[in-house]
């Protein structure tokens, strides 16, 4: 018997904690001890077998894959779908499972079922780029379906390397978009061959033939080669099931596509005489043999069993043993008899090893080049909660705990940089923009951690020689608006340091804006432009260039509600206070001093107290206080939340509450820092 961890355990009916026969290695990876019962000690111990690495096999599942995972390079094919979010590649996904049979008959079909992780069904968009694999006509077809959103263009890049070619898929409607250009430039730059799919020409205002022009315009744009610019067009939709060669075939199946993928795509260059050698794309977890480095076989194979040697990043070499091999195909991961050139597969055996690091037979040889990944823009700080309600519904609240997980984050996530400041307890993470680190708040939170994080900032630079200007990061911008709020968004982009480069209104009425915009004021804008249009606007932006300073930015012109007071809200108190502004929260909730209750329609920031009780002189005030109706309060999302607060204010984040307070508690401390900081800036 064996359980990892220590815990509860039931032996002969009897539930038993503690002293027992276990081995407390935290895995496999640690332990393959099969001279158990051993009697071991509390607390948890490494196990004298643990030097022993061998992990039992469970059994492939079919034999199918056996034979496939050890195809000739002649019949594999990899591809990664690429596109602007929401232009239907995961709906794409699922019609390729579907005809290949990966669904029995009678099993029902999930929608979106490569978007896996509950965030992203939540979401209802792709956060992580993520490899299936089908069968159809004796071809393996690897297929990785990757985030349209441009805070995670990181995870298109990584997997570049993955693949041979790339499936663009583009909506008939809406044509090419601010992240349809940043995904087909690292495609054609990595020299990948493309199919271009026109989606969605089910739509009613569908224009698939403006948009084959608008494409073939973006291909000469992104200097395309001959070759590339070739690309073949499908046209149809993912949502109903069909794709065709012209927009005017008949409507049937997604064969037409299938075949153009196996005809256009090239077969991987990998081969398959030479030693083993591959580069690590991603980084998957398994609960039995722990770290999983996936990548494309480039030469040679691998089985389990066999040593092979990661070359680090810093030029370190080091060698273990494959402890299993997986494959990935249909809606599951499999344990595989290994893999060839040219094949996907993932490999256990390393307790260290990151994306972009190579594995190969041999330390001898010269580690393959990942691709550039472009750098973060933005930072917020990580911090532990101090405030008074600290430590209430999370798990993990320390300082190393939070800085454990923040590392961890970026070990797997490439375009996340994590730094400790000095100051304990504060950590500064970067990322590419708000939503990721958003996304990255709110994994930790359901993952038990309580944290404070600070108001996104954009990374400045200096030029080259550090003597020159400050500059900051800029961005392009598209928005689409129908032409009644084009006024009102102007002004809104004006606000933020928008230039207008380009406008255009359509005839059916849309307008659509260009501009160049400092990376600062798209913080908060998707909010303000869903307001704005009613929710008719859309946006898409593109990282430009660094360049000086735009001048300060005002975001917020309101100010907050402050609580002098810890308790718990009254009605009888919120009631009075629902006349100087709108209200965050509702009688019953907590409070403490320092705390954000509610927004002040002027600047500045208003001290009140929603923790006061009604003087009860007689029975018959008491009782009206009960029937007073309050307004329901705002509630942020912790990515409203984000964008809303100012830089001396912080948003708190435990699994179960979002709250928003003053950095500073205190508020005669605060005071006297606020007139510092004013001192100091010469006002
Ligand atoms: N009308 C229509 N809707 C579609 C089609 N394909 C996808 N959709 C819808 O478009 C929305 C987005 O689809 P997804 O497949 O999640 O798009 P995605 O490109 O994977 O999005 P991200 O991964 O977040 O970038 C969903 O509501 C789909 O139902 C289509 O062919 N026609
Ligand atoms: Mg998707």
């Amino acid at each position: 018997m064996r359980l990892y961890g220590g815990g509860i355990v039931s032996v002969a009916g009897l539930r038993l904690r503690g002293i027992l026969p276990l081995c407390f290695a935290t895995g496999p990876q640690d332990c393959d001890c099969r001279v158990l019962p051993r009697l071991l000690p509390f607390p948890r111990v490494k196990c004298p077998g643990a030097d022993r690495r061998e992990v039992p096999d469970r059994k492939p599942v079919s034999d199918q894959r056996l034979t496939t995972s050890f195809m000739t390079p002649k019949k594999i094919r990899n591809l990664a779908i690429i596109a602007h979010v929401d232009h239907g590649k995961t709906t794409l996904v699922d019609q390729l499972l579907q005809a290949a049979g990966v669904y029995r008959e009678n099993q029902a079909v999930t929608e979106r079922a490569m978007d896996s992780m509950d965030l992203e069904k939540e979401k209802g968009i792709t956060i992580k780029a993520k490899n299936t694999s089908i069968h159809w006509e004796g071809y393996t077809i690897n297929i990785v379906d990757t985030p349209g959103h441009a805070d995670f263009g990181a995870e298109v890049e990584r997997v570049m390397k993955m693949v041979d070619g790339v499936l663009l898929v583009v909506d008939a409607f809406g044509g090419p978009q601010a992240q349809t250009r940043f995904v087909l430039r690292k495609a054609l730059q990595e020299g990948l061959k493309p199919i271009v799919v026109i989606n969605k020409i089910d739509r009613p205002l569908a224009d698939p033939l403006k948009v084959h022009d608008q494409v073939l315009e973006l291909f000469l744009d992104l200097h395309a080669t001959d070759d590339q610019f070739n690309a073949p067009f499908l046209y149809g939709s993912a949502r109903d099931g069909y794709f065709m060669d012209s927009p005017d075939d008949a409507r049937e199946n997604v064969v037409p596509l299938l075949k153009k993928i196996v005809e256009y795509i090239p077969e991987p260059t990998a081969d398959p005489e030479a030693p083993f050698s591959m580069l690590v794309s991603n980084i998957a977890w398994d609960d039995y043999v722990g770290r999983v480095a996936m990548g494309k076989i480039l030469g040679g194979n691998v089985k389990k069993g066999d040593t092979i040697w990661a070359l680090r990043k810093d030029g370190s070499k080091v060698s273990a043993k494959v402890l299993k091999t997986f494959s990935y195909s249909g809606l599951s991961t499999h344990d595989s008899e290994g893999g060839t050139a040219g094949g996907i597969v993932g490999i256990a055996g390393f307790e260290d090893v990151d994306i972009g690091e190579t594995l190969a037979a041999a330390p001898d040889v010269e580690a393959l080049p990942f691709v550039e990944i472009d750098p973060p823009t933005v930072q917020m700080q990580f911090s532990i909660n101090d405030g008074p309600l600290s430590g209430k519904d999370g798990k993990h609240v320390t300082s190393r705990a939070i800085r454990d997980r923040l590392m961890r984050e970026m070990k797997t996530n490439i375009s996340i940089f994590v730094e400790d400041t000095d100051q304990s307890g504060i950590f500064n993470v970067s990322a590419r923009g708000a939503m990721q680190i958003a996304v990255l708040v709110e994994t930790m939170r359901r993952e038990g951690f309580e944290v404070c994080v600070s108001r996104p900032t954009v990374i400045y630079r200096r030029s080259e020689d550090g003597t020159g200007p400050v500059l900051e990061p800029f961005e392009t911008l598209y928005v689409e608006v129908p032409g009644d709020f084009t006024q009102g968004v102007l002004k809104g982009l004006l606000n933020r340091k928008g230039i207008m480069e380009h406008m255009d209104t359509e005839a059916s009425g849309r307008t659509l804006i260009q501009a160049t915009i400092p990376t600062r004021g798209i913080i908060g804008f998707e909010t303000e432009l869903v307001n704005l249009t009613s929710g008719h606007g859309i946006m898409s932006h593109l990282f430009k260039e660094y360049a000086p300073h735009a001048g300060e930015i005002i975001t917020r012109n309101t100010g907050t509600l402050v609580s002098m007071d810890s308790g718990t809200a009254t009605t009888y108190a919120l009631t009075a206070l629902e006349e100087r502004g709108v209200l965050f929260l509702a009688a019953g909730d907590a409070v403490y001093s320092g705390m954000l209750v509610g927004e002040n329609p002027r600047v500045g920031d208003l001290p009140v107290n929603p923790v006061k009780e009604k003087h009860l002189d007689n029975m018959r005030s008491a009782g009206k206080d009960k029937t007073s109706k309050l307004s329901p309060p705002v509630r942020f999302s912790l990515e409203r939340a984000i964008e809303y607060i100012e830089n001396d204010e912080l948003v708190e984040a435990t699994p179960k509450t979002i709250r928003l307070r003053k950095r500073i508690l205190d508020p005669n401390l605060r005071a006297r820092m606020a007139k510092r900081e004013k001192e100091l800036a010469g006002v």
